[in-house]
């Protein structure tokens, strides 16, 4: 008797158990969770989960409730890879990731192969969706319309003489500074500009803490502005040195180093940093719903990336929910819907090219003032 009851009580729980996974829909989220770009990975994780729990909020999608996965990549291409596999395995239906183009690259690979798509928040290299895939999308712009539009500050409004080139061997940051290269040295308008010379083009290690040596050679070609592709916590070590060694030259970047951390590390030496990203979401109408919200949370700290994921979230989910419940397996038919999507979000109108890639990402140019990152110049359409 006492068996029997043990048997169906047993019995009750497996079920029970079943029932709540097949009343779930699991979407995964990756980035560097810990580490020293973990600012960069919980910033993602909070726009995801703002996005998960409005829809939560509102009932789900067909009366299941979403959960979300977290993966730490620590920006590592094989630990993304492992990721992606342990997030196939957990039977995810859609990826809010990676972060790192050196995480997103490998793992759309694994996610590729299981027909489950993938929009990344924050990876900007080409690569990304030059490979073709049909499932993978970005929220974000891509190096080569950053780097042109660095570079045409540089030539146009800063009046450039002799940049130093330096990167961080990423595939992030080294296709970032060659995007930047490619465009100081291209010919022909907008970006003619035969005086600039390019004194170096040098690759230093994510990770080390010490640059005065690298720093000292540059200083001695003599640059009016040093360009850094890479992420805060390089960037700002580079930017703090250089004016310990009296390499008083500007430092120009992209978008890995606008974060709070890269002003929190490089002090008063961020001041002039100018660097590339997109407007300024404080000024977009449509952002002020979710900065509130975020806000709320996560008090006023700067979070770049966070809106980037919270619509990537909420372009997933709407996919997801318009598939409908016998086909949401279907990542093939999630994708396609994701790419003819007409997209109202906090970024703005989004809608995808063939590639994957948003049809618009207007890079301009912001600078450090009074230990603040502001809007600086906008390139002429
Ligand atoms: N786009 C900035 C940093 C993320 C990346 O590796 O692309």
């Amino acid at each position: 008797m006492v068996f029997r009851a043990f048997v169906f009580g047993f019995l009750l729980l497996f079920f029970n158990g079943c029932q709540k996974k097949a009343a779930e829909i699991v979407i995964g989220t990756a980035g560097p969770m810990t580490g020293d770009q973990s600012k960069l990975g919980g910033d993602v994780k909070n726009g995801v989960l703002l996005a998960v729990d409005e829809w939560n909020d509102k009932g789900g999608i067909g009366g299941m409730k979403i959960r979300l996965e977290v993966g730490d990549d620590q920006h590592d291409p094989k630990q993304a890879v492992s990721v992606a596999n342990k997030m196939v395995n957990m039977g995810i239906i859609g990826m809010v990731g990676h972060f790192n183009s050196s995480a997103s690259i490998p793992a759309s690979s694994v996610y590729q192969s299981a027909g489950i798509p993938m929009i990344t928040p924050g990876s900007t290299n080409p690569k990304l969706t030059d490979q073709g895939y049909k499932t993978v999308f970005r929220v974000c712009g891509r190096d080569d319309q950053q780097g042109k539009v660095a570079a045409q500050f540089a030539a146009h409004s800063f009046h450039a003489k002799k940049i130093a080139i330096l990167h961080d061997k990423t595939t992030y940051g080294q296709g970032l500074a060659e995007e930047f290269q490619k465009s100081i040295l291209s010919v022909g308008a907008p970006l003619t500009a035969p005086s600039i010379e390019i004194v170096s083009f040098d690759g230093i290690t994510q990770g080390d803490k010490d640059f005065r040596g690298i720093l000292t050679s540059l200083k001695g070609k003599n640059p009016d502005l040093f360009f850094f592709g890479g992420i805060f916590p390089e960037g700002g070590l580079l930017v703090k040195q250089a004016r310990e060694i009296g390499l008083m030259a500007p430092m120009m970047s992209g978008d890995g180093v606008i974060d709070p951390k890269f002003i929190e590390i490089a002090g008063e030496a961020a001041e002039g940093t100018y660097l590339t990203f997109t407007p300024d979401p404080e000024k977009i109408p449509n952002a002020q719903p979710f900065l509130k919200k975020y806000k709320t949370r996560h008090g006023n700290e700067l979070a770049p990336y966070a809106i980037y994921a919270y619509d990537a979230t909420n372009i997933l989910l709407t996919a997801i929910s318009q598939v409908g419940t016998k086909e949401m397996r279907d990542g093939k038919k999630i994708a396609e819907i994701i790419r003819n999507l007409k997209y109202d979000g906090a970024l703005g109108h989004i809608e995808f090219d063939a590639k994957g890639d948003v049809k618009e990402s207007p890079y301009i140019v912001w600078v450090t003032k009074g230990g603040k990152f502001e809007e600086f110049w906008k390139p002429q359409s």
